[in-house]
């Protein structure tokens, strides 16, 4: 077989297969056909698009990030409705633009991958997908996996979660069958989600119970309805529309400094957040039991104009004391108060730093690519593992941010995917796996940063693995980020041509 030959097959026999329709995963399908790549399967388990926009139909669910800068920033949309979009309209816009570039078509719903496996003589994965309880096997030349790690609803460890009589469910997987009006309500949890669900319960339970372990830091949100005359402007002249959206970037990511640079300077966010909650909340135990006691930006520093007056409210108590059982008829605290109950709302978060390990995804030494992991947790940008040719990651390790948008970090993710993909079709090669050293000096490099950084002041936090190291944050400014994936440098990785005499060794 000539090279000329073997490109031609790698490149009309090149199947990809995508995993998730949220944001990264629609992104992903958006870039490949810009690219002019149709050889492309996004499957989803649900019956929907949307991701963690379709999961998170909690009352009050919301971005916390701004409308105008939350979304592509090759789709801007003039008309959002609010400055910050509520989790229906964010929703819709993912499945117009899914709809708008041609995505939809390449979706399969219902479809659940179980497991992965590399053959390093074909350079193919094995992708097994379970779809109406049967398993399906589909080869494929990449795998890309944009499942996200706000994917897995984490359930508290608390004894006694199976006793409850009443009703009981997840933050993510709200049962809307239940009517919670004139109920009893509890809610574990004072993190994001629960901070946007405790204004909504208030205003409907007959009496609302919050069990919080951690105070959250918590400022002000610069949230209303959007103008007619505002949307009308943006319309028609989209220039000022990207201005408001790179205003809204760059104020972000002055909030990178404190957080990555010097988290002494978290100071001043911490004075304007105590004078809001001394202005918000009036009963002095109260406001004591709501003052956080870690550096603001340690854990997720939330945004709420509601919060602090429903915690306030008449019918809301902030129950600190310890969580001993869950019992048939509500929550024993530690100090054998049993607690009342008809439902017990569970905020408590997401499987955030083991969420590889529901994927079976089994590499070239034959190894599963959490085991991997767990060994040696390194990774190459977020994006790829050793181990794990043509397979990439979107929103992987160290991505995460607590100071702007994901979506930025999606799109930079995706355009260097892109570039690998186009590299292995265009070149010939069977397989691109990064190289160890390349992949040892990058992890070296973030862990040292994140020592630095505000999620190393002492507090615990979803950031944290059980082993106290941070997977999930990305210690810089996201315009660093985006100069680290703005091209890919082939060097950095073994190639494997589809001829193996030829091969690049994988020594460096
Ligand atoms: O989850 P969390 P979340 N007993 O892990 C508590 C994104 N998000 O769903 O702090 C008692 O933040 C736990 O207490 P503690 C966003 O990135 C975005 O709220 O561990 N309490 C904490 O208070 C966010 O960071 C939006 O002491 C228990 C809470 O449960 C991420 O999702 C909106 C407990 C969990 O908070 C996760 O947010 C919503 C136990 N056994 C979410 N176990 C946007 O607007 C846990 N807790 C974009």
């Amino acid at each position: 077989m000539t090279a000329t030959q073997s490109r031609h097959i790698a490149r009309a026999d090149f199947p990809i297969i995508i995993i998730g329709t949220g944001f990264s995963g629609i992104a992903m399908g958006i870039a490949l056909k810009q690219a002019g790549i149709d050889s492309f399967t996004i499957y989803e388990k649900a019956d929907d698009i949307g991701g963690t926009w379709r999961d998170n139909t909690y009352p009050g669910a919301a971005c916390d990030v701004g409308s105008y800068l939350y979304s592509y920033s090759f789709e801007p949309k003039p008309d959002w409705t609010r400055t910050f979009s509520p989790q229906q309209e964010i929703q819709q816009y993912l499945k117009h633009c899914a709809d708008k570039y041609g995505v939809t078509g390449h979706i399969q719903f219902g479809s659940e991958l179980t497991d992965a496996v590399f053959d390093e003589a074909s350079g193919e994965w094995t992708v097994s997908i379970k779809k109406n309880g049967r398993k399906k096997k589909h080869q494929a030349r990449s795998v890309i996996l944009g499942n996200g790690a706000l994917s897995t609803p984490q359930l508290p460890d608390i004894t006694g979660l199976k006793d409850f009589k009443g009703h009981m469910f997840h933050s993510a997987r709200w049962n809307h069958d239940v009517d919670l009006a004139g109920k009893r309500v509890a809610v574990i949890g004072t993190g994001a989600s629960a901070i946007q669900i405790i204004p909504q319960m208030q205003k409907i339970a007959s009496r609302l119970k919050v069990f919080q372990r951690t105070p959250a830091w918590i400022m002000p949100k610069a949230d209303r309805p959007m103008r007619a005359l505002e949307q009308a402007v943006f319309k028609r002249a989209p220039q000022l529309q990207t201005l408001y959206r790179d205003a809204i970037y760059w104020r972000n990511e002055m909030y990178a400094t404190g957080f990555v640079v010097d988290p002494r300077l978290m100071k001043a966010g911490e004075f304007v957040a105590n004078l809001y909650r001394k202005q918000q909340v009036k009963d002095p135990i109260l406001r004591a039991k709501l003052t956080p006691a870690y550096t603001m930006g340690c854990k997720r520093t939330l945004l709420s104009n509601e919060y602090y007056p429903a915690m306030g409210a008449a019918n809301v108590d902030v129950i600190t004391t310890g969580i001993d059982r869950i019992t048939e008829r509500g929550i024993r605290t530690k100090d054998g108060v049993e607690h009342e109950l008809d439902a017990i709302v569970l905020a408590t978060g997401f499987m955030t730093t083991d969420y590889l390990s529901k994927l079976n995804l089994v590499g070239r030494d034959g190894r599963n690519q959490n085991e991997v992991l767990a060994e040696k947790p390194e990774h190459y940008k977020g994006i790829t593992v050793r181990g794990f040719p043509n397979a990439f990651l979107l929103m992987g390790p160290n991505t995460g941010l607590g100071h702007n948008s994901m979506v930025f970090m999606i799109e930079a993710q995706v355009r260097y995917v892109t570039q690998c993909i186009e590299a292995i079709r265009n070149r010939g090669l069977k397989f691109i796996d990064v190289r160890a050293s390349v992949q040892e000096a990058y992890t070296a490099r973030i862990q040292e940063k994140l020592q630095k950084s505000v999620w190393a002041s002492g507090c615990q936090s979803w950031y944290l693995d059980k082993n106290g190291r941070n997977m999930a944050a990305w210690p810089g400014y996201t315009w660093q980020y985006w100069l680290e994936t703005r091209r890919l440098s082939l060097s950095d990785f073994e190639q494997v041509p589809l001829k193996v005499s030829a091969a690049v060794p994988a020594t460096a």
